[in-house]
Formats: C-alpha cells, structure tokens, sequence
C-alpha cells in the first residue's frame, strides 16, 4: 500500500485521541507577569572585558587532539557550527535564536563507553557573535578548550567519554559572559554515551492470580528498546523576541520548551479538521502549531506500542527544575550513569543540568501526557502527548476498510503509517529498536528539515495535501 495513502489514517487516530484526553478544560495562560528589577550592570561589565577568562598556565593549553585520534580507540567526528538565526515561537512570532547547526537543540551525538570524542565547533564569518562549547561528558580543561571560537575560525577538543549516560552540551557564550543568553536561546544539545557493554534488560513488577491468590509477577524485557529525545528548556523573552536577562534573573519563564518548541508535540489543525470536520477548531486549547503553513514547525504527536519496552533520553537543560511524570503510567526504571536510581516511581526530579533514562512500558492503549508536573510548565508548554497502541476503534475499522490500517498492525502503533517526529529520536544505538517510520519536525532552518527529508523522514505538510487530494479525487 502507497504510504502517502495510507497516512490520512492515523492522522484521524490523532484527533480522535486528543478529543479524548483533554475535552475542553484546559488553557495555556502565558506569564506576563511583570519583570522584576534586576542589576545587570555588573554582568554587563564582565561582557565589556571579554567575559571571565580564566587565567591558566599555558601547560593546559597543549591539545589532547593529536594523541587522542592516533590511540587506537573508536574516534567520532561531531561537527557543529555556531549560527544566529530567527525562529518561531508558539506565539506565531519569531525570536533571536542561537543555534547549534540551525536546530534547536543541537543534533545529539551518540557515542559508546571508551570512545574518543572529536568536537569542532566553527563560527561562520557573518555569525554575529562567538560561541564555544561545554561538553558534560568530556572530563578536562575548561580552559582554553570551552572558550570563545572567534567569528571566522574553528575550535576542536577531543576527550574520551569515560562515563555512560545523558550528557548535556552547551555554548560557553563569550568566555562565559552571555552564556545564559546563549544557551537560554538555543545553544544546547546532549551526548548519548552507551554503556560498553550495553543497557540492562528491564523488570517491571506485576501480579499473577495463581489458585486463587494474588501473587508476584515479574515480567522482563530485553534491553533493546524504542528510543525517545526529550530536552526541557525556557524561554525568557522580550515582546521584540529578543532574550529578556530580568526575566531569567526572576525565573518569569515566557515559554517552556520541549525540544525547542512549546506545546510541540500535540495535535494539529489536520487533527482538527478530521475530528470536527472545522482545522479552526481545536482539539486542545493549545494547538499553536496547527497550520500545513508551519511544514517542519507544525505539531505532531508521538506514538509507542504496548508492552513494549521504551526508553526516554531526558535532559534538563534549563532554569527551572523538571519533575518527569506520565499521566497514566509508572516510571518503570530511572538510571544514571548506567545505576538504577529507582524503580517504579510516579515522578522523577531533575535540577538543570541533570539527566535520565527512563525505561517505561506502556501497559494499556490510550492516551498519556508526559510533563514537568510543574503546573506553570505545563501550561505554558510542557505537556508532550503519547498515543500507545491501536486505541481508536472507529478510525482502525475506516483504516480496514480503506485497506490502509496493515502498518500500523504491523507496528503496533499508528507510527507504522504516520511516523514519529525526527526530532523526538535519537541516532541509534547497539540496543535501539527502529521506528517503523519518521516525519520531520523540529524548530530548525528549512536546511536541516531539507536533509531529514533526505534521509527518509516524511514531510507531512507535503503528504497530507496529497492525501486529502486523492481522497477527494
Ligand atoms: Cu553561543
């Protein structure tokens, strides 16, 4: 069956679903609150001298380069560069984002246990400003090695990742000075760094009646999973979109991102449209990315089969804490540095900068909502909808009838015709479970949605025109 045929389908699942989930209750109130006072005149002073360089024996300047890429262990290239660029926001306005390699976060780098990581970060000639980059999974000098790249040039770095997890990676700013501005707006990624010998099979405690008893049931799955990227953040902004320093310095967030993007994962106008027969009329209150018009920007929805073994990548690469939960579902296991932290836990807290594997199994098909169970994160952003399985039984019988409904049997999800978002799924690893298929969505140039395209993601604001045009034909 033509794929881009059988897409309508899944897509009416959605809006199905969503209808489901949040009915008509919930709202998304920005904070405009007022922004407090905040002295910046000194840090301003700081960004005059060229920002805090630390003054080190020119002993640490030597490279590690040069021994490092001839040591015989696995060498990974990540190239980014430093770029300055407009991009939206759910506000339907744009702001002045920092980028690595126009996309925001930056691309991850995965890696495994023990092998040298090769970092180049290049400033273009027209890039307004320096950048440089701190990489958490590195283990050396910050001095000379995270500091400023100059406008024209191209830094590198090259460290053995020595540690399995999530890694956050971040621009420097100017040696410092405008590194929240810097990060706050865009400059962040993570490294994913496997552990040598791979992840851990996953144990998820049930019950079994047996005789009449209810007794333990432990269940167990292999460690190959489906992989998920989430990356939390805030935007501090002015009404110009510009960074707003005061209102990061009085944590008066604008909007919480999640890879980027606010209320990024929820459905769209095509949603809408199926479901209500009106793409102006909206599932969920916050649908701020609903129009074909938006391409690689409009939301999507992120699907997982049931009793299946999952795997999220979080980071938390912002201002303000994020208490990890998923309405409808336990988090199985938590693990850090490849050590389980906990088992079967509602919630886990992450503080900035810090990170987690979450190993969940979907038990039942539905609808669930991962958040920051913070209630001013959600509304303004953080609230990322997953659809498990096959739940919706009037579109899986119109998908039968149509003959279309055979990828997503086959997947077990409605990913099997419509694809998760590209930006939601790490590179693979050893213990990666494929997705059936990608689409392309991220808050980047229209030269990276361009390459994903390349790379087999599906461009559904091209696909379900087409659709919708065959359909009628
Ligand atoms: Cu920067």
């Amino acid at each position: 069956m033509n794929r881009r045929y059988s897409t309508i389908m899944t897509v009416a699942a959605i809006a199905v679903m969503g209808g489901a989930l949040f009915g008509s209750s919930f709202t998304a109130p920005l904070n405009a609150g007022s922004t407090m006072e905040v002295e910046t005149s000194p840090l301003a002073k700081v960004a005059a001298m060229g920002g805090l360089e630390l003054m080190m024996p020119e002993a640490y300047a030597a490279g590690p380069c040069s021994d490092l890429l001839d040591s015989g262990r696995p060498v990974v290239n990540f190239d980014l560069t430093g770029v300055s660029v407009d991009l939206p926001t759910m506000t339907g306005s744009t702001y002045s984002a920092m980028t690595f390699s126009e996309q925001v976060p930056g691309p991850t780098l995965r890696v495994t246990q023990g092998d040298v990581v090769h970092m180049t970060l290049t400033i273009p000639g027209d890039e307004v400003t320096q950048h440089g980059n701190d990489m958490h999974a590195s283990q050396m000098s910050s001095k000379p090695y995270m500091g400023a790249v100059n406008i024209g040039e191209t830094g590198e770095y090259c460290f053995i990742a020595e540690v399995p997890g999530v890694f956050k990676y971040h621009c420097s700013g100017v040696n410092i000075a405008a590194m929240d501005q810097h990060v706050l707006s865009g400059m962040y990624g993570i490294t994913i760094v496997d552990p040598l010998d791979g992840y851990k099979r996953l144990m998820v405690e049930k019950t079994a009646l047996q005789g009449g008893e209810v007794v333990k049931d432990k269940k167990f799955y292999d460690a190959d999973a489906l992989e998920f990227q989430l990356q939390y953040n805030q935007l501090y902004l002015t009404d110009a979109g510009t960074y707003d320093m005061g209102k990061m310095m009085s944590h008066s967030t604008s909007q919480t991102v999640v890879n980027g993007q606010a209320f990024g994962y929820v459905p769209n106008g095509i949603h809408n449209l199926l479901m209500f027969g009106d793409a102006n009329k909206n599932i969920f209150l916050a649908q701020p990315w609903n129009s074909m018009d938006l391409k690689q920007y409009q939301s999507q929805l992120l699907f997982v089969p049931t009793d299946e073994h999952v795997r999220f990548f979080i980071e938390n690469q912002g201002n303000e804490p994020v208490y990890w939960h998923i309405v409808g579902e336990i988090l199985d296991r938590v693990t850090q540095a490849n050590r389980v932290q906990a088992q079967g836990t509602e919630t886990w807290l992450l503080g900035g900068s810090q990170n987690m594997i979450v190993d969940v199994v979907f038990d039942e098909p539905g609808i669930y909502a991962a958040v920051n169970h913070d209630y001013a994160a959600i509304y303004s952003g953080a609230a990322t909808i997953f659809v498990a399985g096959l739940p919706l039984d009037p579109v899986n019988e119109a998908a039968t009838s149509l003959g279309v409904v055979q990828g997503a049997v086959d997947a077990g999800s409605y990913a099997g015709v419509l694809g998760n978002p590209h930006d939601a799924v790490p590179p693979a690893g050893a213990n990666t479970i494929a997705h059936p298929a990608l689409n392309v969505h991220c808050l980047c140039t229209d030269d990276v949605a361009n390459a994903a395209i390349e790379n087999g993601a599906l461009p559904l604001w091209e696909v379900i025109p087409a659709v919708i045009a065959a359909a009628q034909g």
